[in-house]
C-alpha cells in the first residue's frame, strides 16, 4: 500500500489511497449533507457498509438539531454500525460556489469540528475522506491545502491527543495532490540537510 506518514504533535499523520469504509480506526468521518439521511459518494458507501444502525442513529440526532439540519462546518457522532470503526463522525462540507463565499473557512471548520468531537469522546484515531471534493465540487488542490493545514494546526496545538489522523484518498491522483500539499506545508529535510532549499 502506498502510504505517506509524517509525525505531528505526537500523532502519525497519514495519507493513504483506499476506501473510507475499510479503515481500522476508532472513527471515520462522513462527508454528509445537512439532512443526515444519506446520499452518494462517501455518504452512500458508509451507510451501505455500516448498515441501518447508522441511519437510525442519524434520525435520532436530527431530532435534536435546530431545524432538523446539520449546518455546513459542524459535526455529530453516531455508531459505526457494522463498520470496522466504532463511530462515524458526520460533517457537512461547503458546496463550491467559486471560492468567494467562505468555502475555505467552512471546509476548515468541518475538519476542526470533527477533530474536536473526536477529542471530546476520547477517540485516538480518525480517518477523513477528502470532504467536499466530490459532489460538492471543491477543487481538490485547494481542499487538500485547507484540510492538511487545519489538521496540522490542530495536532500542533493539541499534542498527545491523537495517535493517528489518516486521510483516505479515493484515487492515485487525489493521493498525489494531498502528498504535494503536505510536502509544501511540512517540507521534508532533504538529502542536503536542514536548511537546504527544497527541490534543489
Ligand atoms: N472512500 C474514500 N473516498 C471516497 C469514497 C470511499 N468509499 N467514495 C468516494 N470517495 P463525496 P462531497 C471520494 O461526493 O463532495 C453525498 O451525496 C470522492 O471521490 O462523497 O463532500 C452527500 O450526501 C471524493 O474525492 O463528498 C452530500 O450530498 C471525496 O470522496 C454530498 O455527496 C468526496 O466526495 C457531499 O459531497
Amino acid at each position: 500500500m502506498d502510504v505517506v506518514v509524517r509525525r505531528v504533535g505526537g500523532a502519525a499523520l497519514e495519507l493513504v489511497r483506499g476506501d473510507i469504509t475499510q479503515q481500522q480506526v476508532e472513527a471515520v468521518v462522513n462527508a454528509a449533507n445537512p439532512s443526515l439521511m444519506g446520499g452518494g459518494g462517501v455518504d452512500g458507501a458508509i451507510h451501505r457498509a455500516g448498515g441501518p444502525a447508522i441511519l437510525e442513529a442519524c434520525k435520532q440526532v436530527v431530532r435534536t438539531l435546530p431545524g432538523g439540519r446539520l449546518p455546513p462546518g459542524e459535526a455529530v457522532l453516531t455508531t459505526g454500525g457494522r463498520l470496522p470503526s466504532r463511530y462515524v463522525i458526520h460533517t457537512v462540507g461547503p458546496v463550491w460556489r467559486g471560492g468567494s463565499e467562505g468555502e475555505e473557512e467552512v471546509l476548515a471548520r468541518a475538519y476542526g469540528s470533527s477533530l474536536r468531537l473526536a477529542q471530546a469522546h476520547g477517540l485516538r484515531s480518525v480517518a477523513f475522506p477528502s470532504i467536499s471534493t466530490g459532489a460538492y465540487g471543491f477543487p481538490v488542490e485547494r481542499a487538500a491545502s485547507v484540510a492538511l493545514r487545519t489538521v496540522v494546526e490542530f495536532l500542533r496545538e493539541n499534542p498527545g491527543v491523537f495517535d493517528r489522523v489518516r486521510f483516505v484518498l479515493w484515487s492515485d491522483r487525489d493521493l498525489d495532490t494531498y502528498r504535494r500539499a503536505l510536502e509544501k506545508l511540512l517540507p521534508a529535510i532533504g538529502a542536503g540537510g536542514a536548511g537546504s532549499p527544497a527541490g534543489a
